[in-house]
């Protein structure tokens, strides 16, 4: 069971193992300061204990999936992102909520991160060959999202509800805008029929395995960094 160990050149799994802890710590810290929050921010405050608690025990899984078997543990990431993606719109709802913002509005970006999702993974694992094609329909509904907290319903709300939610609202934009464009570029890199179908780089396995220390750095800063500026919002806004 040698290979079960983390050998100390093996970063995939390093970060894996990182990726769990820091997911942990983190959920700990927004639960913990639940007590300390005031009443109109606890339930962001715990969204973004639940979006880094259900990775948290995606990766402790994937971490064991990956030395175990070496392999990239797409599936489980796709299962990961379908429940944590729309727990980031919901932060986006819950922050323009006292600004007028109507259930509607929580709909419009749910349906678009799950249509973002399953597209995404249909190309990805279950019709890689048209990749191309689910990958437009999946990013249409990526930049439908980004256009919702940059110019949108969710943008114009902010700018009503106050500097700091309209400032907050803005630094979340941007991890969606820069922050979430990881992934699609994964998908380029990685998917057979995709853009570049990996046609471009020479090890097909090694560059599978680049891209998961890129997914689990970039999962880190936006599933902890964007609970960090919903907490941060909670300390600075006034009741
Ligand atoms: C914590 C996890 C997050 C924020 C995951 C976000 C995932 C995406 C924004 C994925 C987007 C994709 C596209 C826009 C096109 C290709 C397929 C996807 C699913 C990788």
């Amino acid at each position: 069971m040698e290979h079960l160990t983390i050998a100390s050149d093996n970063y995939v799994a390093f970060t894996f193992f990182i990726g769990t802890m820091a997911m942990m710590a983190a959920s700990v810290f927004f639960f913990f300061e639940l007590n300390n929050t005031s009443p109109k921010w606890r339930t962001s405050v715990l969204v973004s204990g639940l979006i880094t608690f259900i990775a948290a025990v995606h990766y402790y899984y994937m971490r064991g999936y990956n030395l175990e078997t070496g392999e990239s543990p797409t599936f489980f990431r796709y299962v990961d992102w379908i429940l944590t993606v729309p727990l980031m719109c919901v932060e986006f709802y819950l922050i323009t909520k006292k600004a007028g913002a109507k259930i509607g509005l929580l709909w419009k970006l749910i349906f678009a991160s799950l249509v973002m999702l399953v597209t995404g993974y249909i190309g990805e694992v279950l019709d890689p060959l048209n990749s191309v094609l689910w990958g437009v329909i999946s990013g249409a509904a990526y930049f439908y999202i980004a256009y919702l907290v940059w110019f949108g319903e969710v943008a114009k709300l902010s700018q009503t509800a106050g500097p700091l939610v309209a400032k907050a609202t803005r630094i979340l934009a941007w991890f969606v805008l820069v922050g979430w464009a990881i992934y699609p570029l994964g998908y380029i890199l990685g998917t057979e029929g995709g853009l570049f179908g990996m046609k471009l780089v020479a090890d097909k396995a090694a560059a599978l395995h680049s891209m998961d220390i890129v997914y689990n750095i970039a999962d880190a800063i936006n599933k902890i960094g964007f609970g960090l500026v919903i907490y941060s919002l909670s300390r600075n806004a006034e009741d």
